[in-house]
């Protein structure tokens, strides 16, 4: 199952920018020296970078723009989740791509990714701005036993997974605007949407999208996003690793939904409600049926924000969109 190119990277992963000798990657590979030379070539041709010294062996000193399933999956510590990875250089959007494989019977776990969407979506069929290699486009399919009523609590689950993988990979500590937004100095840097394909009493698939703004500059945001958006490039000063912030995302989502699958929602929840920037705040929450001002106390054990109004009764919050 584990291809040649897997442990080729997995062999320069491990030297940490050292040279490998010829020698070694042949018994990896278990092939001749001559066709490690024809796997070097190969990775070259796919934009990566390695240097050749006789008798040294050869280092990898530049991996390309492009994610790759193999990358993504060297040293991935998860035991399904990101096991099965399709990824493509472009898509209209991921979202429709994993929602035809939740209908094929993909295996949980399972994530399309890709290095750009020319229709990336948000909620109610709003525009997702997903430019070519700079962000993490990915989908992925869950499975879980749950009533319909309890799939609200993944995006908010998926989010601390978000938040702690940023936190871990970056050392910026963002923040969760209830539902799906999380935060940066105030301005967006990802966006989740959690989708369907239920019946009215069995959730067959959830597919939970997640859209990351890792290295954009400035100037690669359209107008109307330059004063509401930033990426973890623009916070943190420096480029960062997506194939690194996708494996600590996937880690993290399994172990979150692991305990969430035996535990139940709590655990979760309790930190959500650390990383949550609009509780105990006046906010205005614009819902399909109107809009709402109050003061948002928290979310209960379904996932639901409560808002109490100025009468000081306690309104239930689906689905809105917060403005603090
Ligand atoms: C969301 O919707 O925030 C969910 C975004 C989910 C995107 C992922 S990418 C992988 C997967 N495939 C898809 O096609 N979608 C998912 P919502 O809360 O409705 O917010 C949408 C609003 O965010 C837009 O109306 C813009 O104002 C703003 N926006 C659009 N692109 C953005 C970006 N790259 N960064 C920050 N804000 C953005």
């Amino acid at each position: 199952k584990r291809n040649v190119k897997l442990r080729l990277l997995e062999a320069f992963a491990e030297s940490d920018q050292e040279f490998v000798s010829g020698q070694k990657i042949s018994e990896v590979l278990g092939c001749s020296r001559t066709a490690v030379w024809k796997h070097i070539e190969t990775l070259r041709k796919e934009g990566y970078e390695v240097e050749a010294v006789r008798r040294m062996g050869y280092r990898l000193i530049k991996k390309p723009e492009a994610l790759s399933a193999a990358e993504i999956q060297s040293s991935l510590s998860t035991s399904f989740m990101g096991q099965a990875v399709h990824y493509e250089k472009s898509v209209p959007s991921t979202q429709k791509i994993a929602h035809q494989l939740a209908g094929e019977g993909a295996s949980e776990g399972t994530i399309v990714i890709a290095d750009e969407q020319t229709e990336g979506r948000g909620r109610l069929s709003r525009v997702w701005h997903s430019p070519v290699n700079t962000g993490i486009w990915m989908s992925c399919i869950l499975k879980p036993k749950i009533p319909l009523s309890q799939t609200p609590q993944l995006t908010l689950l998926t989010a601390v997974a978000i938040v702690q993988a940023i936190e871990e990979t970056t050392g910026i500590l963002p923040s969760i605007k209830w539902p799906n937004d999380i935060l940066i100095n105030g301005k967006k840097a990802v966006g989740i949407l959690t989708e369907l394909q239920a019946e009215a009493d069995s959730v067959h698939s959830v597919i939970i999208g997640m859209g990351i703004n890792v290295n954009q500059e400035a100037r690669d945001f359209p107008d109307a996003l330059k004063t509401i958006a930033t990426s973890l490039k623009l916070e943190a000063g420096n480029d960062i690793s997506r194939t690194s912030l996708i494996q600590a995302i996937l880690y993290n989502l399994e172990q979150l939904y692991t305990a969430y699958l035996s535990a139940g929602f709590h655990p979760v929840k309790l930190l959500w409600e650390s990383y949550a920037v609009s509780l105990g705040r006046e906010i205005k929450a614009r819902t399909l049926q109107g809009t709402i001002y109050g003061k948002a106390l928290g979310i209960n054990d379904e996932g639901v924000l409560l808002l109490q109004t100025a009468d000081g009764t306690v309104e239930k919050i689906y689905s809105a969109d917060i403005e603090l």
